[in-house]
């Protein structure tokens, strides 16, 4: 059994290697992947903190007191000890609990228990709701998104992942490799102390340590997975794991997630509720993949499953088209963005068209145009692109595809997959990199390609450098990532430099799920120095944009290229990254007091943040809200009272009021059990897809 120790050790030590921590970031925003872990972070920390980034009495145990959870929304403070970054990202991370959970944050307004975020000795949180007012600590290095989610986590009740009853089935700690006096940090608890919710172990949890935590040898692990591997999984800081999500979302009883509307990736036969437009002359057809066209979810890899929608423009006049209408929605924020991934193989004329129509009630039915320049194909590229349109609803709404066809030709179509509706800011630039195994494999250490010119909100010009093997200074086994000023059309009525703004970049995990992607995303904050005054200044002239670049800045280690490997980084050989560039200038002062007197009119901060508005709950409550349906029914309201529609899809029907009981396909399990019901179910399946193929 040592022996086995040793080689598995062994092994670690070779892969851990390359990752040593620099120890300065030169040229570079910060070390990227290989950034400092919040336990290298807190080992300068005179605090008495437990498991490394615990604060308060260990002997508490938010995780089963039901008194220590939090009610929503959570009053936060951004105090102003907080790097302006560090409010940016707090910020971000709100937004990412709220997209995948039901957690939610609101300013403080002299509530008697709230968050203060602080930049005190490291980045470290109380367990649970103390119910006084409490600080969570984001100190220096530890403004990244994922710190903040992990130390959020920790504030919700949550302890680690190896601190588990059942730890030792799955990591090995090495005692005599950790620094004396740090071994409590590798505590476990019996089960009678933490619950683990009824769920796995989880390599993948935001809330496990890395190998190397508190170790004294630079090189050598004090944690290491019985799996080996599974060494580079554990300690991922790009985003909650599905299992993260799953025991937050079992806590807290979230029945829907806060800020995630619509979702559909067309594998089941309801698609979505989605409805064909009966005025029209044409529908869009939910069709499998086959040997020539594979759908965007899951790539024609799987037999029986890959649908996307098709609307068929070969041999269709000129101008016919086709509308397909989502269920109706009922938005909470003012702001929505739209993602799918479209692909289209017919004329280049032909048009697909995003739509809101309103309908207030009173017969009084509004079409706003959603995508003032169609989606078209004049680039003669059928690969299945992604696009975003922002959307502006405040109340009850459905979006809609409009396929228009160009002229009569005698093949092709216009394709849908993956639609995502969320109340969340469309990213402000999207670029899509193809063949990227191709550009890994020609493109020399130290080269870049470089992205076309992106405007901001404000006007700024910017573009953003790919080195998929590295840049110069770092290692060959990373992509870097750089961020850069152009000179642009608006330049002479800006502000100069362009400080306090904050880049974010994001490398997209293309999961359908927007829930569980776990993209890996990047933030840094300009200041006053001379990399972004005016370009012009710095005369490096580019020719493709006819215009000056600024100075570069960002990540040489942004993702390494395991981890590129991982998850679905490069599906379909696409890298997407997306990229923020954000004026932070209104948190610059963002503290307010607190209040010793509760009962002070509470006053108002929420103008100061400039968030999206959140609608007042609806005087004439909705029957559908929460939904009631089970297993994915979509709810109809029909004469003032929630129905819902069941789905059926080739293996499992749904029925009963609320779509609660499940019948198996007779096909694959009918045999098996023999009864009558199975037949009955496949039937039923078979009806209801001829009906919808007509
Ligand atoms: C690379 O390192 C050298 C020496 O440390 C430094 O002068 C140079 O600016 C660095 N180059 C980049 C692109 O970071
Ligand atoms: C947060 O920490 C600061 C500094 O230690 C302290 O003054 C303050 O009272 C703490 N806030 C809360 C809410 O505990
Ligand atoms: C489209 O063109 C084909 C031949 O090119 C013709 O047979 C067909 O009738 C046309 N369809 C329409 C709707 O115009
Ligand atoms: C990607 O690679 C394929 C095959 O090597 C090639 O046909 C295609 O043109 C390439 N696409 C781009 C955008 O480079
Ligand atoms: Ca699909
Ligand atoms: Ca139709
Ligand atoms: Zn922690």
């Amino acid at each position: 059994m040592d022996s086995v120790w040793r080689i598995t050790s062994f092994i670690v030590l070779l892969t851990l290697k390359a990752h040593a921590l620099p120890t300065q970031y030169g040229e570079d925003a910060d070390a990227g992947e290989l950034r400092e872990d919040i336990p290298e972070i807190n080992l300068d920390s005179q605090r008495d903190l437990f498991e490394g980034d615990i604060a308060g009495d260990p002997r508490r145990n938010a995780i089963l007191d039901k008194k220590a959870r939090w009610e929503f929304p959570i009053p936060y403070i951004l105090t102003d000890s907080l790097d302006l970054n560090a409010k940016g990202v707090i910020l971000q991370a709100f937004e990412m609990y709220r997209l995948k959970s039901c957690v939610d944050f609101k300013p403080y307004e002299g509530e008697s228990t709230y968050i203060s975020f602080t930049k005190l000795d490291g980045c470290w949180s109380f367990v649970g709701d103390l119910k006084t007012g409490q600080n969570v600590s984001i100190g220096d290095r530890c403004d990244t998104k994922a710190i903040v989610e992990h130390e959020l986590l920790h504030a919700l009740g949550f302890y680690h992942e190896q601190s588990r009853s059942d730890r030792d089935d799955y990591v090995h700690i090495w005692w005599d490799q950790i620094i004396p006096g740090k071994e409590h940090n590798f505590n476990k608890y019996e089960d009678d102390f933490i619950t683990d919710l009824n769920t796995p172990y989880d390599y993948e949890s935001i809330m496990h340590y890395r190998p190397l935590s508190f170790n004294k040898d630079p090189d050598i692990p004090t944690i290491t997975t019985t799996i080996p591997a599974f060494n580079n999984i554990i300690g991922q800081r790009l985003d909650f794991s599905a299992l993260d999500l799953e025991r937050l979302n079992r806590m807290y009883e979230c029945s829907a997630f806060l800020t995630l509307l619509d979702q559909c990736a067309f594998e089941q036969i309801n698609i979505c509720g989605m409805i064909q437009y009966d005025e029209d002359d044409a529908d869009w057809v939910q069709t499998l993949s086959s040997s020539d066209v594979k759908d965007h979810t899951l790539g024609g890899q799987c037999r029986d499953a890959g649908y996307y929608m098709k609307f068929d423009t070969a041999n269709k006049a000129e101008g016919h088209s086709a509308l397909l209408e989502s269920r109706i929605l009922y938005p909470k924020r003012n702001q929505q963005c739209l993602e799918f991934f479209y692909r289209m193989s017919g004329d280049p004329g032909d048009q697909l068209i995003i739509w809101v129509r309103r309908d207030d009630g009173s017969g009084n039915v509004r079409k706003i145009l959603c995508s003032p320049t169609p989606f078209q194909h004049w680039d003669g590229d059928e690969s299945w692109k992604i696009a975003h349109v922002t959307l502006n609803v405040e109340e009850k709404f459905r979006y809609f595809f409009q396929g228009i066809v160009g002229s009569n030709k005698t093949s092709g179509g216009i394709f849908v997959d993956d639609i995502t509706l969320t109340e969340t800011s469309c990213p402000n630039a999207v670029w899509r990199i193809q063949n990227f195994t191709n550009l890994l494999k020609s493109v020399p250490h130290g080269e870049r390609v470089q992205s076309s010119r992106f405007y901001n909100s404000e006007g700024y010009a910017y573009g953003i450098n790919v080195y998929p093997n590295g840049r110069k200074n770092s290692s060959e086994d990373f992509v870097g990532i750089t961020f850069h000023l152009f000179t642009g059309e608006n330049d002479a009525v800006l502000e100069w430099p362009a400080a306090n703004r904050q880049v974010t970049v994001s490398v997209m995990d293309q999961n359908p799920d927007t829930t569980l992607q776990m993209s890996n995303s990047r933030s840094f904050t300009t200041d006053a120095d001379s990399r972004w005054s005016k370009p012009t200044s710095f005369e490096e002239w580019d020719e493709s944009c006819v215009c000056y670049r600024g100075p570069e800045f960002g990540w040489g280690t942004f993702i390494s290229h395991d981890q590129l490997r991982r998850r679905d980084f490069l599906k379909n050989d696409d890298l997407i990254i997306t990229v923020n560039f954000d004026d932070l200038a209104h948190l610059l002062k963002s503290e307010v007091p607190i209040k010793a007197d509760f009962s002070n009119d509470p006053q108002s901060v929420e103008e100061s943040y400039n968030r999206p508005k959140v609608r007042q709950p609806r005087a004439i409550s909705d029957p559908c809200q929460p939904n009631p349906c089970h297993n994915g029914g979509v709810c109809v309201v029909h004469q003032g009272k929630a129905t819902c529609r069941c789905v059926s899809g080739q293996a499992i029907v749904y029925t009963g009021d609320t779509c609660e009981k499940q019948h198996i396909d007779g096909g694959i399990l009918g045999v098996l059990i023999g009864g009558a019901a199975g037949t009955i179910a496949l039937t039923v399946a078979i009806i209801a897809v001829i009906y919808r193929q007509n």
